[in-house]
């Protein structure tokens, strides 16, 4: 069934990941051949997870003391809220999923057409379920491009799925990282360069996920990108754009409840982790838009006077009633914000691909030659 390249493709992919064994022992223990070609990346689990749990008791400890309380939203993200999350990407009221879908499916054949090798390596962070990505790999198959898909994401449930999924369906080779952003993009550039396939790199960054950070981290984050960039090589980001604010209330707020599930997972993503005893009950969940700073607003609010004990941080942490954690942000951008945050990342806006409605804009950035002479 393989052809003789894409057989090629795979030894050559065995050898890399018997490098990578080789060269980063510490981080990657094994790399498991799954269903013929589709590879996962996996971290030493034990280790990993007590120190997962360092990090994690160390963010809670400062960001639950004192006033003005948050932690920060990468915790949100366990296997919990990650299912929690593609089910909110499927209630009524959450636009931004359906949106960037359809365009991608206006749009794929022309994206495609942007990268004119015929192989490329397709660098997703933030990856899940991949099912939107799907749309982009299916229009490059169409096309008779040979591609190695590269999904990134911190919860490696979901990659799992997606790696056995993507390479049984689309008979596609994938190897899928399991880290953070910026960890990931180094480790999936590190097996690109050195096996010396398909050197053509796209990077996406769908689902509005940008939104997550403050705009000036947003700008280092693009600049971190860029580094990882050659000439040649695409860059695609979905952008949520600023909009009626009832639209945008709407959106974070469910009738389902689901997005306040997601929200207080958080806690007993604490209480299971580090042995708290937060009531859920008497905490409820918060979402608004906050129009000044053009950002949706995640909170989860205490119903009453409590002290809460976490048994792994031997404390207790005060809240009174209506205080807040505060414990994600979405912003919102426009075109003016997309370009300017181009110009400051050293990037050039080179198409942009929007909804009818313009409630959401994929847009598409190359490096800028010039930038590093300024
Ligand atoms: C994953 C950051 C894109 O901001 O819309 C959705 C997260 N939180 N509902 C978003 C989220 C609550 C989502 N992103």
């Amino acid at each position: 069934m393989l052809d003789l390249g894409a057989r090629r493709i795979e030894g050559r992919i065995n050898r890399v990941a018997t490098e990578t064994v080789q060269t980063n022992a510490r981080v990657v223990r094994n790399v498991k051949r799954r269903e013929g070609h589709g590879l996962v990346v996996q971290n030493r689990k034990q280790e990993v997870t007590r120190e997962l749990a360092r990090h994690f008791a160390f963010d809670v400890s400062v960001g639950l003391r004192g006033k003005r309380k948050s932690l920060p939203f990468r915790y949100l993200y366990d296997s919990a809220g990650s299912k929690l999350f593609e089910q909110i990407c499927l209630q009524p009221e959450y636009y931004p999923t359906r949106t960037e879908a359809s365009i991608l499916a206006k749009f794929s054949p022309m994206i495609a057409q942007l990268l004119n090798n015929r192989a490329i390596s397709v660098i997703e962070l933030g990856s899940g379920k991949s099912t939107k990505t799907k749309i982009l790999l299916e229009q490059f198959k169409a096309m008779a491009k040979e591609v190695v898909y590269f999904p990134i994401d911190i919860s490696d449930a979901i990659l799992h799925e997606t790696a056995v999924s993507l390479t049984t369906e689309l008979g596609i080779n994938v190897i899928a990282i399991p880290a953070e952003y910026s960890k990931g993009i180094k480790k999936a550039n590190k097996i690109i360069s050195k096996s010396r396939i398909f050197p053509r790199k796209l990077i996406l960054f769908l689902g509005s996920s940008i939104g997550n950070f403050e705009p000036r981290e947003a700008a280092a984050f693009l600049r971190m990108i860029r580094e990882t960039m050659k000439e040649g090589d695409v860059l695609l980001i979905g952008f949520d754009l600023h909009k009626d604010r009832r639209m945008l209330d709407a959106a974070y707020n469910d009738k389902n409840g689901i997005t306040a599930r997601f929200n207080l997972n958080l806690l007993e993503r604490i209480n299971m982790e580090l042995q708290g005893q937060f009531d859920i009950d008497k905490f409820a969940h918060i979402a608004f838009y906050n129009e000044k700073l053009r950002r949706i607003e995640m909170h989860l609010v205490s119903k009453e006077d409590q002290n809460i004990y976490i048994a792994y941080l031997d404390k207790f942490f005060h809240f009174e009633r209506g205080e807040t954690i505060h414990t994600e942000n979405s912003y919102k951008y426009d075109m003016h914000q997309i370009k300017d945050i181009a110009k400051g990342s050293g990037l050039i806006l080179k198409d942009r691909f929007m909804d009818e409605k313009k409630w959401f804009c994929l847009a598409l950035f190359i490096q800028d030659d010039c930038y590093q002479k300024r």
